[in-house]
Formats: C-alpha cells, sequence, structure tokens
C-alpha cells in the first residue's frame, strides 16, 4: 500500500532523517518503499554514495558534531539516527518545537538512551510474541484442516437451543474446514426459540437444523462449538473437537480442544483462526460472529479482553450492519404492543418512577417489555410494571442505575411477603397472592408495600387511581388491523 493512499499518512510524505549510525540506511529504505522523499543530514560523507540508489533521497554532509543548524531543514517529521546522547542532544536543539521526532531503531534502544524521542520501530520483543502467537494459532488451524482432510462427514453439533455465540461458532468452524475441501452438517439438539436466533438463521441462510436421528452416527468427525461434551448428561455423544470459553469441565477430553476462559466468547477464538490463517470472512459469517461476540460480551462490556476487542474491529466492518440493526431493535413480540399502549395510557407518574398495574396479563413478559420500554421517558429514572399471572403478583423492576439501586428497592418493599431481589438496574418480586384476595386488593398490596414512606392518604388516592384503572377496559384486540398476508 502507497503512502498516498490513506488520509493519515497523507501529510506525512516527507521525512528528515539526520545521523550516521548502522541504522540509517534501512531505515532510509523504509520510507522510499513507503514513496516518502527523504532528506539526510549526515556527517558521513559516504552516506552519499550508499544512499545514491535510492529514489527521491537528497543527503547534506554536515561538520562532525551537528553543532551548527542547517539553514534549510525541512518541517517536521524528524528521525534521528545517532548513538551519543551529547550529538543527540545538540540535534535535538536544531529542531523546531515539535513532537515528531524519533529516535532510529526499536523501543529496547531508545529506552536504554534518551527521553524526548519517540521510537520508529515496535520491540523486537513485541514483534516476536505476535508472531509467536500468530504461529501457535496457525498451528491450530493446521490440526483442525488435517483432521477435516482424514473425514467424510465432518458434524458440528450445538448443545441444546443454540445461541448466537454458538451459531457464530459452529459457522466459523465450517467455514475453516470449507477452505479444506470439506462440506460440514451444522446441527443443534435443542430448538431455537429466540425470535432473533430464527431471524439469524434465515438470513445466514445455512441448512443449520436440529440434530436428526442417524446423522450422529454415520458422521466420522464430530466437535461442539460454545459448549463441553459434559453438557451432555445423557447420550454424551463422543467428540473429535471441542472449541469453548465456559470454564473448563475436567471431563472434557477430545483429540483437538482449545478452552480459552478469558474470551468474552467462542466466536472471538473462531474470528482468530480465520483472520490469523488468512481465511475470506464472508459478510453472512462476520455478521454472525459479530452478533455472536456482541450478544455473549453485552456489546464488550462484560467478560470482554483484548482479543475480543480485536476480534470485534476485524469483524465489524465486515458486518452487514443495518441485519444487526434490526436484529438489536426487534425487541418487542406484537402481541404485546397492545398492552404497552395500555400501560401508557394507564401509567401513574410519582416524580422520576413510571408505575403501572397491569392486572390479570397472559404472560408476565407484558411487563417486561414494558418496564424497559418505558425506561426511556425523560425524566424518568425507573419503572415498576406489576401483573397477575396464576394467582401471583408479579413486580418488574427496571432502572438506568444512576441514583438508585432497584433490586434493593424491590428487595426492600416485597421481600417479607414473597421473593424478590436483583441488581442495580433490574429487579423483580414475586408475590403469591392470598386466596380471597381480588385483582383490586393485589393494587393495595402494591402500593402499600413499594411506598411505606408515603402518607396514608396519598397512598390511598394511588391506589383509588389504580383500581379505577383496573375496572375499566383492558387492552384493544388489534388481531383485525393485521393485513399480513
Ligand atoms: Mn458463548
Amino acid at each position: 500500500m502507497g503512502a498516498n493512499s490513506t488520509g493519515v499518512l497523507a501529510g506525512a510524505q516527507h521525512v528528515t532523517i539526520i545521523g550516521h549510525n548502522s541504522q540509517i540506511v534501512p531505515t532510509v529504505s523504509f520510507f522510499v518503499g513507503g514513496s516518502f522523499t527523504v532528506r539526510v543530514y549526515t556527517s558521513n560523507p559516504d552516506l552519499e554514495s550508499d544512499l545514491a540508489p535510492y529514489p527521491g533521497v537528497q543527503v547534506t554532509v554536515v561538520p562532525a558534531g551537528y553543532e551548527t543548524r542547517p539553514e534549510d531543514l525541512p518541517p517536521p517529521p524528524y528521525v534521528v539516527a545517532v548513538e551519543n546522547k551529547d550529538i543527540a542532544k545538540h540535534i535535538r536543539a536544531w529542531l523546531p518545537p515539535t513532537v515528531a521526532v524519533f529516535r532510529s531503531g526499536s523501543e529496547q534502544r531508545r529506552r536504554a538512551s534518551l527521553p524526548g524521542f519517540l521510537s520508529l520501530m515496535p520491540s523486537t520483543t513485541t514483534a516476536r510474541n505476535a508472531l509467536m502467537r500468530r504461529l501457535q494459532i496457525l498451528n491450530r488451524v493446521d490440526q483442525l484442516q488435517d483432521l477435516a482432510r482424514n473425514a467424510k462427514r465432518p458434524l458440528i453439533l450445538m448443545y441444546s437451543n443454540p445461541d448466537p455465540d454458538a451459531i457464530g461458532a459452529a459457522f466459523g468452524l465450517a467455514t475453516i474446514w470449507k477452505a479444506a475441501g470439506r462440506t460440514t452438517t451444522i446441527r443443534y439438539t435443542g430448538e431455537v426459540q429466540r425470535y432473533q436466533n430464527r431471524l439469524l438463521l434465515s438470513y445466514l441462510k445455512q441448512p443449520i437444523e436440529r440434530l436428526k436421528e442417524d446423522e450422529l452416527a454415520e458422521a466420522d468427525l464430530i466437535a461442539v462449538v460454545d459448549a463441553q461434551p459434559g453438557f451432555w448428561r445423557e447420550d454424551q455423544p463422543k467428540f473429535d473437537v471441542v472449541i469453548d470459553h465456559h470454564p473448563r469441565r475436567d471431563d472434557t477430553d477430545a483429540v483437538y480442544v482449545d478452552l480459552r476462559e478469558d474470551y468474552g466468547s467462542t466466536s472471538t477464538i473462531l474470528t482468530e483462526y480465520l483472520t490469523e490463517a488468512n481465511i475470506p470472512i464472508s459478510k453472512a459469517l462476520a455478521t454472525a460472529l459479530l452478533y455472536g461476540l456482541t450478544t455473549d460480551t453485552d456489546d464488550l462490556n462484560r467478560n470482554a479482553g483484548a482479543a475480543d476487542i480485536r476480534a470485534f474491529d476485524e469483524l465489524h466492518h465486515r458486518a452487514d450492519q443495518h441485519f444487526l440493526t434490526r436484529l438489536d431493535k426487534a425487541q418487542v413480540p406484537m402481541s404485546v404492543l397492545d398492552h404497552i399502549a395500555w400501560g401508557i395510557s394507564h401509567r401513574v407518574v410519582v416524580r422520576d418512577l413510571i408505575l403501572i398495574h397491569f392486572g390479570e396479563v397472559p404472560t408476565a413478559d407484558i411487563m417486561v417489555q414494558t418496564a424497559d420500554q418505558l425506561l426511556c421517558t425523560c425524566g424518568v429514572n425507573w419503572t415498576v410494571c406489576a401483573g397477575i399471572k396464576d394467582r401471583t403478583l408479579i413486580v418488574v423492576f427496571r432502572g438506568d442505575g444512576h441514583r438508585q439501586d432497584v433490586g434493593k428497592r424491590a428487595a426492600l418493599a416485597f421481600s417479607k411477603i414473597g421473593s424478590a431481589g436483583g441488581h442495580r438496574t433490574m429487579g423483580r418480586a414475586e408475590i403469591p397472592l392470598p386466596d380471597d384476595a381480588t385483582e383490586l386488593d393485589s393494587a393495595e398490596i402494591l402500593v402499600d408495600n413499594l411506598f411505606r414512606r408515603m402518607s396514608p392518604k396519598r397512598r390511598a388516592r394511588f391506589i383509588r387511581t389504580l383500581k379505577g384503572y383496573l375496572k375499566g377496559e383492558g387492552p384493544d384486540d388489534h388481531e383485525e388491523f393485521e393485513l399480513t398476508t
């Protein structure tokens, strides 16, 4: 890549090198290779002929000691190529005020010498460690591909209901095996339940299906990703390959095992294999791997380390961002919309709180979705949504965690009469209703426990309002307006 092709380097096509040490010829060669024009000031007259073969290099011989500043010194950046500290100081004194002053050679040399100079090259140790890491990964990819070359029917199995990380990792491993000339069957043992995961599978257009009875017996190379053989409590298949980031189980054993507990996702491991081995990552694969990585690490906020951030960097420009946005936004089931609408128009606002009591609900998901959605209201720091399911009053708390701990609030209000708790931004209480309690009585239980310090008069007004809402009409049924074909 030419230096002109990137915006970052566009302003630095010229460099001035000052000195005479052994690094000067390789340094000039380095910059000429990047299409830089190079100006050299040196006390060594031989360098004039040594550097003659390099195009775009202008050499000026200066008196030894570098005590006189040349009149025609170009603007920064500068590379100082001397070993002697005093001479380096003399040269630094020539230069205008700038941060772009390098010392030739690697980091190690610089540390042992002078402050105030940037290092031109990473240290040999840094470069060597990066290469060793890469060689280890390449060795792993060789092992994996050898296994595939010796097999006719490779099978990747995902445990139970596959999540995005398992799907991304399976697709990644199948791609590595495809590069070795094998077509891999990808299967799961449970069901794909979450809407997002079904959407992902239909987007990927890969034949990823539930395991059929004879497929396991027919396979001659079996891998598990994002799980370990011990996850199967019965009928555990005999696995040849295990790639996972869950804590190692004592009984995990296979021909090929790669377990990285310090990685945020299994998709990260597969991304490393693919990028280091230079195996092309399609848009669909990048999308699956990135979705696996970001769901497992909560967008790099949880259990994410340097490897995960590197993988994110490799994937995000290759992935289908519009589809990922769709996956991210698709959170509310259609059937919940009318309940959210009812909730919004029957809300009670107490300072920075929105409280809604739905009464009897078909599913507790209604409270969860509504509490999540209404937290986007300006001036609202927490939401509490209650409802009754199976004679249990379920109270869902959501907060921004900024000024309050809703898990603590949930516990404080309801732990004496039911199970209650959570963490700073999410809480939940489940209170079994007494046999004789009606839907209307549940409003009293809710308000009396949640607002113990409120004056009885205000509390009574509060309860009256909620009861009024519960006696009114419930959510509309919008089915007739759906124009789905
Ligand atoms: Mn995972």
